[in-house]
Formats: structure tokens, sequence, C-alpha cells
């Protein structure tokens, strides 16, 4: 195979893939204008990496979506409930993907722990799979024609099966590995016709804890596949973290070639070096990081490689994952230019590869500019007060009184009525607001304008709150783009991209700063805002914040110490601002760590040491107020399990969690779990236009209420509302305040 990389990103440097789909959707152009601009992407894509020096280019990885519908889409598995509609092919996959009236798209989750979504193919015992998708062949003929050959890309099958959703309780979709595996032999038999040499399965799933039973699947994938009549040589590839023991089932299968990820654990690469098996196998390096944004250490990565010398018939260098998951070019931004020197985005990790892969080869490469970057990155100036400050944390920092004395403090400060109403923080961001924020950063609106437009909104909606009757409110958010990237730019150690963004899912992309040194906060980042809220009303205004965790889990962040320590020092950043907000005289505040769950670790082995830092970073963020200031927090989803611990232990006075759509179910774990402090299930689903009716989150909060202790029970939608319009939020959130009226009533 020779050097290469898994994947690359497909969104367009200029975001072209987003713009097409979204005038395609909008139905303001045809098939054919998307279909030339995600030709005209691979094309330019191929080429670039042929000109770079790859030995071998990957095909398959744009997608007009996603690649794991892409697969779904391929071997006939979209549900009956697409298919039927009778659209076009291309209108059938995002109708799966986007959902059309009365038929809800398929679910959406993390790809891994990475900050990609996926859509979750729903398979059942009657699901039945074909080749009836040319996809893979067609790349590879359009390639061809631009006389590059290419190295297909695939998601692996049992890797597919793992991430699908069963429509029936108790089955397994590993169960359909033997429907499943003719599909992929006749594809693979069909790519050899056309003369493809390798094809690459990508089985992540290997990197999580895994069972026996689904060991032996992978087992048996290889083995039949391998057997396919007149197939290619294949390349298995794991990322996102050593193989376990799917290193050996890999190593003892017939395929021709293993790509694994020498980054995220120290032992594999032992575990790999050791692992005789491989003997007559090619393994490709993975010692190029695809899933941050620091220059690789040359140094560093050939002695990795070198370390598997001797153990395979072949080593050449790769990324250790797809580039899907970094900006695409370090050189259209306008950073320091130093910083920038540090800094290897994906066209820069390509030209990495192929650097490395010569270097490996023995070839004399001059390494001089990475190593001087390297070396410069690790004299950057540590900033002595972070780190006295850090150094000087005690244990009772992280610690506020019991929370039984909080409440009482807290009841008595607040006056609050029993099931108060809130909303999660964020208001709808009208036209007007985008506008006034835009020319304010172009430097069309002066300070003060900008500043009196602000004011205007957190006047309306101040009034509005007041006007619908909510307890405790908010000052809107109208100020703040994205919740992270509002902080990384007012804090120093961060980063802030112009061009830099990574897809998050179908069109929609994020740009995460880059945290590469020291963190602290210069000033106050949202006093002046929440303090001219609390000024306009007599209720509390809730001051809103975002926690440790998710600034860290939506950053690229600095790989240089450890996660922990890093954590702690954006969470002094975040007390310092929790204490002025207090200063302020605002009594309520929100910390949100909407992402808590996404920097678990895959393998259970490591969810300890994780949420012992996460939660103590969270702890050093809250714990600087008084017993009598009111500390919530919000997070974004409603299957808890694993985090369940780890919520409770976050000792917040409030915590609201998603749990409309899966009707409050999700509060009988909390229960079960001895959870005894504020909480807050979301009882109106945000995430659809529909507005509930009075009776219907009467009902949910009447669940709720039965399901934990009433005086702790709160009323709030499900999440921030910032996606929402007003036509939609307001009716709903009268309805959502009448509705607790009703219960508050019933409850006494
Ligand atoms: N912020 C950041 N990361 C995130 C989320 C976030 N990761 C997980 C989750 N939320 C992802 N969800 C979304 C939802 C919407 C958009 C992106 C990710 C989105 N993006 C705009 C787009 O692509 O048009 C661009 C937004 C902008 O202009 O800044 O709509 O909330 N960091
Ligand atoms: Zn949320």
């Amino acid at each position: 195979i020779g050097t290469t990389i898994l994947g690359y990103p497909r969104i367009g440097p200029a975001r072209e893939l987003k713009r097409a789909l979204e005038r395609y959707w909008a139905g303001r152009t045809g098939e054919a204008e998307l279909l030339a601009v995600g030709k005209d992407l691979r094309a330019r894509t191929w080429r670039k990496l042929r000109d770079a020096g790859l030995e071998s280019i990957p095909s398959g990885t744009f997608s007009c979506y996603d690649q794991v519908l892409d697969t779904a889409e391929l071997f006939g598995a979209l549900p009956g409930r697409f298919t039927r509609l009778g659209l076009s092919p291309l209108d059938t996959y995002f109708a799966a993907a986007r959902g059309v009236q009365d038929e809800p798209a398929l679910e959406m989750t993390k790809w891994f722990d990475t900050n990609y979504h996926y859509l979750v193919p729903e398979l059942g015992p009657d699901s039945r799979f074909r080749l009836t998708g040319t996809k893979p062949l067609d790349e590879v003929r359009e390639a061809r024609e631009l006389g590059i050959e290419t190295r297909p890309v695939l998601v692996g099958p049992v890797t597919f099966l793992l991430l699908s959703k069963a429509t029936r309780p108790g089955f397994e979709p590993l169960e359909l590995l033997d429907e499943l595996l003719p599909a992929y032999a006749e594809l693979l038999s069909a790519l050899k016709a056309e003369g493809v040499e390798w094809v690459q399965l990508d089985e992540p799933a290997f990197a999580a804890d895994r069972t026996t039973k689904e060991l032996n699947a992978l087992t048996r994938a290889y083995h039949v596949l391998a057997k396919a009549p007149d197939r290619p040589k294949l390349l298995v590839a794991g990322y996102f973290g050593g193989l376990g023991r799917a290193l050996g089932v890999l190593a003892r299968s017939p395929v021709e070639a293993l790509a694994v990820d020498l980054l995220t654990e120290e032992s594999f690469v032992d575990a790999v070096a050791a692992e005789g098996a491989l003997r007559d196998k090619e393994v490709l390096a993975g010692v190029v990081d695809g899933r941050n944004v620091w220059r690789t250490d040359p140094d560093r990565a050939l002695e990795l490689a070198a370390r598997l010398t001797g153990t395979a018939e072949h080593v050449s260098v790769a990324t250790s994952c797809s580039l899907l998951h970094v900006p695409y070019d370090v050189e259209a931004e306008n950073l320091d230019p130093r910083l920038t020197s540090w800094l290897a985005f994906a066209d820069q990790k390509v030209a990495e590869v192929v650097l490395l892969g010569r270097a490996l080869r023995g070839e004399p490469v001059d390494l001089s500019a990475a190593r001087a970057a390297v070396a410069d990155r690790a004299t950057n100036a540590p900033d002595e007060a972070v780190h006295e400050r850090l150094a000087a944390l005690k244990p009772e920092d992280a610690v506020r009184e019991p929370y039984a004395d909080r409440a009482a403090r807290q009841e008595q400060a607040l006056g609050l009525p029993p099931l108060p109403t809130t909303t999660i923080g964020s208001f709808p961001q009208t036209t007007d607001v985008r506008k006034a924020r835009a020319a304010h950063r172009a430097g069309a609106l002066g300070e003060a304008a900008y500043v009196a437009e602000m004011h205007a909104e957190i006047d309306r909606v101040v009034r509005l709150q007041e006007e619908l009757g909510l307890d405790v409110l908010v000052h809107g958010e109208p100020e703040r783009n994205d919740m992270v990237q509002y902080f990384a730019e007012q804090l120093a150690g961060f980063a802030s991209t112009e061009h830099g963004w990574v897809q998050s899912y179908g069109s929609r992309c994020v740009r995460p700063p880059i945290l590469f040194g020291d963190v602290s906060r210069p000033s106050p980042m949202t006093v002046p805002w929440a303090r001219y809220a609390q000024s306009r009303t007599t209720k509390p205004i809730k001051g809103m914040l975002t926690g440790p965790v998710t600034i860290l889990a939506w950053s690229f962040v600095r790989d240089d110490q450890p996660l922990a320590d890093t954590a702690l020092q954006v969470a002094l950043a975040i007390r310092d601002e929790v204490r002025d907000l207090e200063a302020a005289g605002l009594h309520v505040i929100q910390v949100d760590e909407p992402a808590l769950r996404e920097l678990l670790p895959l393998r259970a082995a490591g969810h300890e040491a994780y949420f012992a830092w996460a939660v103590r970073a969270f702890r050093v963020a809250t714990a600087g107020v008084a017993a009598s200031t009111q500390i919530h927090t919000h997070l974004c989803y409603s299957e808890f399990g694993e985090v369940l611990p780890a919520i409770d232990g976050l000792d917040a006075d409030v915590t609201s969690i998603e749990a409309a759509r899966s009707k409050m179910e999700v509060l009988a774990d909390l229960s079960a779990g001895g959870f005894e402090r504020g909480v807050g299930p979301g009882v109106y689903d945000i995430h659809s236009p529909r507005v509930p009716g009075v009776d219907e989150v009467a009902d949910l909060l009447r669940t709720a209420a039965a399901a934990v202790t009433s005086r702790r029970l709160w009323a709030n939608p499900d999440c921030g509302l910032k996606t929402r319009g007003y036509a939609e939020v307001e009716p709903a959130l009268r309805h959502l305040v009448e509705a607790a009226h009703q219960v508050r009533a019933e409850l006494g």
C-alpha cells in the first residue's frame, strides 16, 4: 500500500458541499448541480493527494451526508418508511438523513469519541442486504478518468452492524452478519473486476471494549470475505485507539494488511510489535494524528513506526484515523506565525505522511523544519501565575456546603415556588441579532451601537419571560455565536480560526478553537450582559456559562500536558467568572456540560480516571460561591447509564436534562441512583418545531413528579431555544408555564 491517509475531509475547503446541499434542499438547484459540486470536490482532492506524493490514495471517503448512511444505502438497507416514499434515490437518501413530513429521520449519534455524528441504521430480524448501489465503483472509475488509481474505503461489516440499532427489543443486528457478508463479498469481486488492488475496511468499533461474541464475529467476517472469489487485497483499519484483543484476531485472519493507531495507547505499540502473526502482512503505522491539529514530532513518529519493523513484512506511514476530523489547510488562516508553525491541518498532515514515509525507508529527507517547530512549541513560555494557582488548589476548593444546607439557604434567598419554571439559556437568534453581531465583528457597527442593540434584545427577552410568568429568567444570549467559541475568543491560551470548519453532521460544521497555551481569563466574559439583564427585572436572572469539560470537548486541545491539568486551568477561569457573576448580583448560575459524556474513553478501563478529573474540574469551576447561590447544570442527552455517577458527582443544585423524547424514562434511572438534588427534566422537545399542548406538558410533569421528590422538580424545555423561532417558542413556553401552574396546584 505504502504511505497513505485513512480518509480526508469532504465538506470542501470553502464549505462548497454544505452550500450545495443547502441550496438543493431549499429547492434552489437540481440534482445535477449538487452532484457536480461533489464530483469537483472529489477531483480536487484526488489530484491534491496525488500531487502531494501519497503512494496510495483513498476513494469512497466522499459522502453527500454520512458514510454509515452510504453503507446502508449501498446494501439496500434503508428502512421501508423511506424507500416507500417513491422519491428519487438521492431524495430517499436525504429523507433517511433528515426526515420528511410524518417520517422521522434515522437517529443520529456520535461517531465514537469524535465530534462527528453518523446516522444509525435500523435493522431487524427481517432485514436483508443486496448490493444495490454503485458508489464505490463509480468513484474508482471517476478517479481513473483523471489518471488516478485509488483504494476504496468502506465501513467494515462488523462495525456497520455494531453501530446499527435493532428495530425490536432483544434482537442484535450482529445476528445479520451472515446475511450481510455475501453482499460485501459481491462488492469486493466487482471492485476486483474493476481493477482495484486494495480495499480498506474500517473497523473502529474494536477500539472499544468488545465481547467474545463480537470478536468471533470479526474472525468470521474476515475469514469469509477473504474467501470471496477473485477479490482485491484487504486492508482492515482499526482506529481511535488500540485494538485490544481484536489485534490478535485480525493478525491471524487472512487479510493482507492492517492499519493501526499508534498514538492513543502506549501499550498497544508494544502489543503490535510483539504480534508474531503479522509477519506476512503489511502494517500501516498510524503515527500522524488524524484528529488533532498539532504538527507531528518526526523523531517520535519514526521511532514508533520503527518499533514495528521486523514485526511485519512491510511497514508504511499513515494517519492514525481519517482526516475528516481536522480542517483543510492551516495556510488559509491568519494566525500568529509562531502558532501556525506548530500546527498541521489535513493538507499539512498529508505532507507529513509523505515525508515520514520517505524517512522510514531511509531516503535522505530534511526534517529540520519539523524538528525546529516541535522544539519551539516546547519552549512556549508557561504562564507562571496559572501554574501557581493550579499548584495551590486545595481539596476544599472543589467542595461546597452539604446539599441540604445549601437547599435551605437557596430557598430563603430565592423564594421560588414549588415546581419553578425556567429555560435552558438561549432564546431564538433573530435575523436582526445575527446581523448586528456580524456587522460588529466586521467593524461596521460601533461598540456603543452594538451594545444598544443587544440591550434592546435582552429587554425584549426579559419582558417576554416576565409576561409568560417564568420564575427564573435568562438574558437569552444574543451576543453569542457558538457556546464554546464565545468563551474561547475571550480566554488567553486559545486561538480561533477563520476557515477551520470541521463537519459535525450532514451540512453542519463547527470551527473548534485551538487551545494551545496556559488558559486564563483576562477579564469578565459574560458579567456586563448578565448584570444588565438583572437590572431589568426583580425576578432572578440565571447567569449562563459553559463548563470546562465541554470547552475541552469542542476544542482542539494541547497534547503536551495531561488533559486533567488543562481542564483545571479552564475550570479556574470559569470559577472566576462564576464568582464575578455572584458579586454582580446573580444568585442562580448555570454551568452547562452538554459534552460530559463525549470525552468518556471508549474503554471502561479509562472511565474512572476520566470521571475523576472531569468532575473535579466542574466542581472547581462552581464551588467558589456562597451556599445561597444556586448552581445549575445542563446536559444534552437522556441516556445516562455510564455517566450517572458523574452527574451525581458534579454536585450541582439543579440539573436539567433531555427527557421529553424518552417520556421521562430517564427519571427512574436518576431516582434509582439515589439522586436527591434538583432536577429539570425537559418537558418541551425543542428538537422539533411542534408546539406541545398544556395537557401533554402537564402529563409529563405529573409523571416526573411521581418519580422524584416534587420539591426538587423544575419545569423547563429540553435544551436551548436558539435554533427555534418565536412563532413556536412563545406558545410552547406559555403552555409549559400553564402546565406547571396546574401541576403545582395539584401538588399543593
Ligand atoms: N458547538 C460545538 N460543538 C458541538 C456543538 C456545538 N458539537 C456537538 C454538537 N453541538 C453538534 N451540533 C451542531 C449543531 C449545529 C451546528 C453545528 C453542530 C451548526 N453549525 C453551523 C453550520 O454549519 O451552518 C455553523 C455555526 C456557526 O456559524 O458558527 O448549525 O453547539 N462547538
Ligand atoms: Zn441541551
